[in-house]
Parts: structure tokens; sequence; C-alpha cells
């Protein structure tokens, strides 16, 4: 048994539904704690005005008794505010002409896949297929996230994000320790990392107002308490860097992933990146640096795990891009009706979402059980093992 997910829902139709499998019985959720992962996805200076009607919060209609999983699937829905502004031309059976024709989308937006999706799912309506493209899915990866999130937190993994760069302002290449992604505050407008980096980020964003543009960056998530052994070796596809690059390349917009220093790394001698190995009898064995990012041989190390992401700037831009329009074939610049100028803070906390999914996903297979107290023994189990070799 994993543990994955599967969404559905379109960004202006009635709502979004996640169900989870593979979550064990006996897990307590909080509520709030995933309640507010999804708030802290709304935030950040920069988002546009969707932000401003919704107040995304989870309502769970299967797989939890009394606030406890029962190990069955967990259903849950997010409700869409917008949806009654939508209505009209959004409606499940019944669409109004005259709205739907007002919210055609005909000239494709470059970098978004309104016009592969269309040629590809035989849709000259492009909105059938940006409203399920929309990073509006990214809301319902949050709430799936935050129940990962609740299975780790019982065998102590925590997971943390920050942006480093945004525009031009910041460092990508800059590496923050654990102890300064916890004290990421979720109340700054970037979530940055370094708080001397905001002003000019804020400077970038809104020149990228002024001039009808958009703005990418990148984000670094980690994992911190991850046992030893997570993913394996013995095969392409349960090497857990490659589980992990899918996860987060699969995130509206992310473009690149370095797994610790790996990009760095390229251009450096072997002895130069490798962590060098200690042992004593307190700590067991251990490392004075982590540029493996915690993984070797796609399995985890036991140091955190390191994730650095890259997202291109959204492609909904105010100004346009040369495009054309697919009724006459002539040049039409690209479509707007709003965006975000950035999304680049909120996708570290979809990046936290997808690694605990991941995570959560390779606990289960290591450890297995129906039940979190089985789940627990066969980790404590293990444990021992670790401890004696
Ligand atoms: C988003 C909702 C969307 C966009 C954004 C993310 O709302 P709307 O399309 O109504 O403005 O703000 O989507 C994109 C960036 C995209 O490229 O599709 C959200 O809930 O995060």
């Amino acid at each position: 048994m994993t543990f994955t997910f599967v969404t559905a829902g379109e960004s202006h139709g009635p709502s979004l539904t996640i169900i989870v499998t593979g979550m064990p019985a006996g897990v307590m959720l909080d509520r709030d704690r995933i309640n507010r992962d999804l708030a802290r996805r709304q935030h950040g200076y920069g988002r546009g005005g969707r932000m401003k009607i919704e107040h995304d919060t989870i309502e769970i209609t299967g797989g939890v008794r009394g606030g406890e999983t029962l190990g069955s699937p967990i259903a849950m829905t997010i409700r869409n505010a917008d949806y009654e502004n939508w209505r009209g031309a959004m409606d499940v059976w019944s669409v109004d002409e005259a709205e739907a024709k007002k919210r055609r989308v005909h000239a494709p937006r470059p970098g978004h896949v309104d016009l592969i999706g269309g040629m590809k799912y035989n849709r000259r309506d492009l909105r059938d297929v940006l409203e399920r493209a929309s990073a509006r899915e990214t809301a319902a990866r949050v709430a799936a996230g935050a129940i990962a999130k609740e299975l780790l937190r019982a065998f102590g993994v925590e997971i943390r994000s920050g942006v480093i760069s945004l525009g031009d302002a910041g460092d990508p290449e800059y590496s923050p320790t654990w102890d300064e992604l916890t004290a990421v505050s979720d109340d700054s407008p970037f979530r940055a990392v370094r708080s001397s980096d905001e002003a000019q980020m804020t400077a970038a964003v809104d020149a990228a107002r002024e001039s009808g543009d958009t703005l990418g960056g990148t984000i670094v998530v980690a994992a911190h308490g991850a046992p030893v052994g997570l993913g394996s070796y013995v095969q392409w596809n349960e090497k857990l860097d490659g589980r992990i690059a899918q996860a987060i390349l699969s995130i509206h917009a992310v473009k690149g992933i370095a797994i610790g220093d790996g990009i760095a790394g390229a251009r450096r001698s072997g002895t130069e990146v490798h962590d060098a190995i200690y042992h004593s009898a307190s700590r067991g064995y251990y490392r004075e640096s982590n540029r493996a990012g915690g993984l070797e041989g796609g399995v985890t190390n036991g140091e955190d795990l390191v994730v650095r992401a890259f997202m291109k700037p959204i492609s909904t831009t105010r100004r346009g891009v040369a495009s054309v329009d697919i009724e006459t074939r002539e040049p039409h610049r690209s479509q707007w009706e709003r965006s975000d100028i950035t999304a680049v803070p909120a996708c570290g906390v979809v990046c936290e979402a997808m690694i605990a999914v991941v995570l959560a996903g390779a606990m289960r297979e290591k450890f297995g059980g129906d039940s979190l107290g089985e789940m627990s023994a066969n980790h404590k189990a293990y444990s021992r093992g670790l401890d004696a070799y």
C-alpha cells in the first residue's frame, strides 16, 4: 500500500474534489492545521483578484470519524466561491449560451496548455482546457499534502519551505539551513528565507505589475526527520529522487528541480561534492555537510531532504504574447482576464504538499500496516535495527 491522491474539478466550477488513499486508520486529524495550509497557499504579495474571493477550507465527506482516520479513502471538497460568478458559463448540466460566449477563450496563452489541450482533446472553446489546467488545482494538492503531513507528524517528520529568489531579486543558489527555513514567517509577503531580499522582491513585483508582466522564482523545500532508508536503489522507479522530481515537476509552472547542491555540484570535483561519513557512539553515522540533499542512490540517508524548485513566470500576462486566434487563424495577442503577477510564495506551500505525499507514500511502503499502531511498531523495530548497525 502506498499513499496517493487524485483530484477533480474545474477552476470556476462548483468545487475541487480530492480523494486520498493509503492513509492508515487511527491518525487524529487537526482540521485547523489542514485549513491553515490552505490559507498559507492563498497568501503572498503579487496574487491576483481571485484570492480576494476565495477563503479555501476543506469539507471532509469520507474516511474520517470523530476526527480520526478509518483506513478508508478520505474524500474532501474545497468549494470555489467564484463559481457564483461563473454559474451561467460553468454549470454542469446547463450552460447559458450568452455567458459561455462572453467567457469563450480563442487566443491561446503561449506557455499554458491552452492550444495543445484544445488540439489534443478536440475542444474549440479553450476554456474547456484551461479550467482544469489552472493552478487552482494546487489547492486540492495542498489539502492532500496536509493529510500526508498529519501522518508524517506521527513519525516526527516535518516539512518547511521558503523563497530564495523572485525575478532577479534574491539568490537562486542560496542554501538555507533547516533553522532558517523554520524561521520563515507565513506573514511575510514572500515567505522569503532572507527578509533582506523582500524590498527588492516587492520592487520587482511592482515593476512587473506596471508593465503587465509576470515573474517566476526559486523555492527551497526541506523535510527534517525522515528515517534512513526510504526509497530504494534496486529499481529505477523506486528511487526516491526520481519520484520527488516527478511530483515537483508536476506542479504548475515548475520547470526545474535540483536535489541538494545538485546544480552547483555539476561544476565541482567528486571530493569537493560528496559528504564525508563519520561515526560516534552518541550520534551513530553522521555527516558534517549535506550537499547530497539527504539522498544517496535514491535512498534517504537521514540528513535533511533538500529540494530546490524553479518556477517559470505565470503565462497569463496582461501585456499578452503573440498568438493566433483559433477561429480566424489570424494573429491575436493571448487573452487576459486577470492573473497573479507571481505565485512563487504559494508554490512553496504546494512543494511542501507534494514532498509530503511522496514521503508519506515511501513511509507506507517501508512500514506497511493498516493502522497507525501497526505502522509505528514496524517503524520502531526497524529503528532498533538501525541503532544496532
Ligand atoms: C489560482 C486561481 C486562478 C489563478 C491562478 C491560480 O484563478 P483565476 O483564473 O480565477 O484568476 O489565479 O491560476 C494560474 C496561475 C494559472 O496559470 O492558471 C489559485 O487558486 O491558486
